[in-house]
């Protein structure tokens, strides 16, 4: 262009990480006060919002207990089932788009 005239490179674009839902689904056999363990243990959550959460996922089927980026949305997801497996429990968790 023009001698001697700079042309600022256009700003770096900074965009948010895509988020990914953790959710608990239902079964008829994890007990209720695993559940809360697991919430309180892989989603840090304080009794009262586990209790919440758990009954919200025995009563609708599903609920979200937290939204990550897709890695640790993923692992989540694979520690709560890893967890429950070895308490021989069939609690299911998914991860979806958030
Ligand atoms: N539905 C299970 C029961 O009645 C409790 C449960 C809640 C399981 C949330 C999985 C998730 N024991």
């Amino acid at each position: 262009g023009q001698p001697g005239v700079e042309v600022a490179p256009a700003e770096p674009q900074v965009k948010p990480p895509k988020m990914y839902k953790v959710v608990m689904l239902n079964d008829d056999y994890t007990p209720m006060d695993f559940v809360v363990d697991v919430l309180r243990r892989f989603f840090s959550m304080n009794p009262e919002k586990a209790v919440k959460v758990m009954l919200q996922v025995h009563h609708d089927g599903r609920a979200v207990c937290g939204v990550y980026r897709y890695e640790i949305a993923e692992s989540k997801a694979m520690q709560v089932v890893e967890y429950a497996k070895a308490h021989e429990h069939p609690l299911q968790c998914a991860v979806e788009a958030a």
